[in-house]
């Protein structure tokens, strides 16, 4: 046996993005073993239980192995294979008769499936830039608080992972790390063995909030307030750094008045907690140093999403917290990273030459599937005809699925998807072409969890007739008659240029990952990348945050509430990654089956017992799963894990059909936490 090692990068949407070696059999192209890079210093040789199995996903029978074409009715899945000159050429005729009348009618549709600069959006840009498509606002999943960290500290810039073992004080905000943040999860772990103090924020009581010292389980979309509530604290007992505060935040008088309004007894009402809470928490924050905050994604998909998460991040600046390296905040990294991508060349938006295509929003692709033409000035344009998907399952993940599917069945639509599996998504195309996995391809990869750059080299041959997703768009441009040489760029070529000189490429090659040149404490001295270099609560053109109450709460629609009284989210399941790895048996056993967690109280009031099926309805659809009765739940609030594949639901939906397509504050983002409903016996 001939065994070899390569460096790879785990391509999922997860904060860690893990070094990884993977041994491969080069006679067999067998996987021997996949492994974290114990020499990488934030994931330090640790992958989850989900990638360790990842040869279960690539070697799975069922796999895509060939290309696909719909033999059945729309959405039934039913196909048969194809050769790959024949599916190309036949989609290159049809987006090409497409575009002839209208480009915009075609949509790309795409997401984190994959996180690679390479199989991401490199050539697929190339493409459908050149094409003059409709261009996506990849707003599912954090354009809200990403927004918000624009505007508060001008990019998505935070602390570096590894120095929160180094804190006195850690507030876990909106994580459930144990699950979703592994690596974060570590240095919090070696901080609590030093001595800090670990507090969560969660309206669930997570395998890590029960293992922090406290927990505190606020409502839904009420952490605007409680950061408001924090800083009335923090003023009253003048637990401020003044001298940061004058220097280095704009608009503090302006906030500081706001803020006062936040009485620990206001801000208990709103939030679902007691004033003694809020007091102790302000305390715990304003007396110890240095504190940091790791704030996730979870709290913004909600109404106020971004308004909450600008007033979070303005907690570090009232209490100098940044003036430490183990202090200030982190909810993304990923702004570290982009002065060394090489974006533009990657994506080479200069192939629009000019045009401006519409822009749609991927959030509400249910409704946008489903609208005619509108040839009015600011109207939506011409009717969508055409999608093209990859690395996204939109049927499974996109709000209020009812929607999504009767757009995707629609018979006038033309559909590309892209895959390893048969997805809720795949089974409503006209085409399936079978892509690539991590282990067959090359990418480069940048984190939004930590300040380090990656490579991933090709492991193991393609499986089948799979084809790279850079591939494919390559491919195609050729039959659609795209000559600009951009297009004969290779994988390895992409991969290998997809940052500037500023990564050391040979170290990059040699080791599989680089650590980025970012301060040690970034903003010690202030020094923001906004206009003024300060951190902003307001500004000329910026308004104030404030707390913005969910679109659906008791307190906003009391009429809704009164039908639909329980608050519902749908937070990550551990063991999959968003619906990604609900087919890999091993991991869904480990979930068992789709449920609802419900306090005991609230399932009292409704004659429910543990186990018990049930129905979760509002006037959006009817999610059947199982209900536990758990102390996981709050009172008022009921948890439908994890993004299940509808098709392996109990009836055939997941937890998106009661989810609906109304946005966040900022950033048009959804609000998949904003949502009420009723549960009853089946
Ligand atoms: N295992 C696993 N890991 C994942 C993912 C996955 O699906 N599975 N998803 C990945 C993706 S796409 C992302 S974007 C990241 C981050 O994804 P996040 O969605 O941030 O993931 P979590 O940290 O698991 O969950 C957020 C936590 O926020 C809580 N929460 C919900 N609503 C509120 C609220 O209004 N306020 C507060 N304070 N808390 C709230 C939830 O109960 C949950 O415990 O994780 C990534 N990692
Ligand atoms: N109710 C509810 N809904 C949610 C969420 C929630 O918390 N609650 N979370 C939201 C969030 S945070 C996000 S980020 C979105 C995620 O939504 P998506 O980005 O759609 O993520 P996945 O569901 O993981 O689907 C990714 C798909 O890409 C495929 N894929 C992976 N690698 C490749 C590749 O190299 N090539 C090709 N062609 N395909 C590939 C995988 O097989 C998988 O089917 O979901 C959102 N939806
Ligand atoms: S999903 Fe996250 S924790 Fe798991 S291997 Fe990938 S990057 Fe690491
Ligand atoms: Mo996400």
């Amino acid at each position: 046996m001939s065994l070899r090692t390569v460096h790879a990068a785990c391509p999922h949407d997860c904060p860690d993005t893990c070094a990884i070696r993977v041994t491969v059999d080069t006679a067999g192209q067998r996987i021997v073993r996949i492994q974290g890079d114990s020499d990488h210093p934030p994931t330090h040789g640790a992958l989850c239980t989900k990638v360790s199995r990842y040869a279960e996903r690539v070697d799975h029978p069922e796999r895509v192995l060939t290309p696909l074409k719909r033999v059945g009715p729309k959405g039934a899945g039913q196909f048969q294979p194809v050769p790959w000159d024949e599916a190309l050429d036949d989609i290159a005729r049809r987006l090409a008769a497409i575009a002839a009348r209208d480009p915009q009618a075609i949509l790309p549709y795409s997401y984190a499936g994959t996180m690679g600069l390479v199989q991401g959006e490199s050539m697929a840009a190339r493409f459908f830039h050149r094409l003059g498509a409709s261009r996506l606002d990849r707003t599912i999943c954090a354009s809200a608080g990403g927004q918000a960290l624009e505007m508060t500290y001008g990019g998505k810039l935070g602390m570096h992972l590894e120095h929160f073992a180094e804190s006195r004080l850690v507030l876990i905000w909106g994580s459930h790390s144990i699950a979703s943040n592994l690596h974060f999860w570590t240095f919090a772990q070696a901080a609590k063995r030093a001595g800090a103090k670990l507090i969560a924020i969660d309206p669930r009581r997570t395998e890590t909030a029960e293992k922090c010292h406290q927990h505190i389980a606020l409502l839904p979309g009420t952490d605007g307030a409680l950061a408001l509530g924090l800083m009335h604290e923090l003023i009253v007992n003048d637990w401020l750094d003044h001298d940061y505060l004058a220097r280095h935040v704009q608009g503090w008088p302006e906030l500081r008045e706001e803020a006062l309004a936040w009485s620990p007894e206001r801000t208990a009402a709103e939030c679902g907690i007691t004033a003694d809470e809020v007091r102790a928490l302000a305390r715990d924050y304003g007396t110890t140093a240095p504190a940091a905050i790791r704030l996730n994604y979870g709290m913004q998909r909600v109404h106020g999403g971004g308004n909450a998460v600008r007033l979070v991040a303005l907690l570090p600046c009232l209490v100098g917290a940044w003036r430490h390296r183990a202090g200030g905040l982190l909810l993304s990294a990923s702004g570290w990273a982009k002065p060394v991508k090489n974006s533009a060349w990657l994506e080479r938006p200069d192939l629009l030459a000019g045009r401006q295509p519409r822009v749609v929003n991927m959030s509400t692709i249910g409704d946008d599937l489903l609208r005619e033409t509108d040839a009015s000035p600011g109207g939506f344009g011409p009717k969508i005809e055409a999608v093209v998907v990859y690395n996204s399952n939109p049927v499974a993940v996109a709000p209020e699925s009812a929607k999504v599917v009767a757009g995707f069945r629609r018979d006038d639509l033309f559909t590309v998807v892209l895959e390893h599996f048969l997805t809720d998504t795949a089974d409503h195309a006209d085409y399936v072409l079978p892509a690539t996995t991590q282990l067959e391809h090359w990418d480069a990869h940048a984190s939004y969890g930590h300040t380090w750059v990656l490579i991933n080299e090709p492991a193991i041959a393609p499986r089948g007739q799979a084809r790279s997703n850079a591939e494919i768009f390559r491919q195609l441009a050729a039959r659609m008659g795209f000559d600009e040489p951009c297009f004969a760029d290779t994988d390895e070529h992409l991969a290998a240029n997809a940052f500037t000189d500023a990564v050391d490429r040979d170290a990059l090659r040699r080791d599989g990952f680089v650590k980025l040149a970012v301060p040690e404490a970034p903003f010690a001295d202030g020094g923001f990348a906004t206009p003024s270099g300060q951190a902003v609560a307001t500004a000329p053109g910026v308004p104030l945050p404030t707390h913005v109450r969910n679109h659906e709460c008791a307190l906003s629609a009391p009429e809704l509430a009164a039908r639909y009284p329980l608050a519902m989210i749908s937070p990550p399941a551990r063991h999959f990654l968003n619906s990604t790895f609900v087919n890999v048996k091993s991991l869904r056993d480990i979930e068992g089956e789709p449920l609802v967690e419900i306090h005991a109280s609230d399932a009292a009031a409704r004659g429910l017992v543990d186990g018990q099926p049930v129905r979760v309805f509002n006037d959006r659809g009817s999610y059947e799963c199982v209900a536990r009765v758990s102390p996981r739940a709050r009172p008022g609030v009921v948890n439908g894990l994890g993004v299940w594949w509808r098709k392996l639901g109990r009836n055939g939906t997941n937890v998106n059909q009661l989810t609906h397509q109304r946005l966040t504050d900022l950033g048009a983002a959804p609000s998949f936490y904003d949502c009420l409903v009723e549960v009853a016996p089946l």
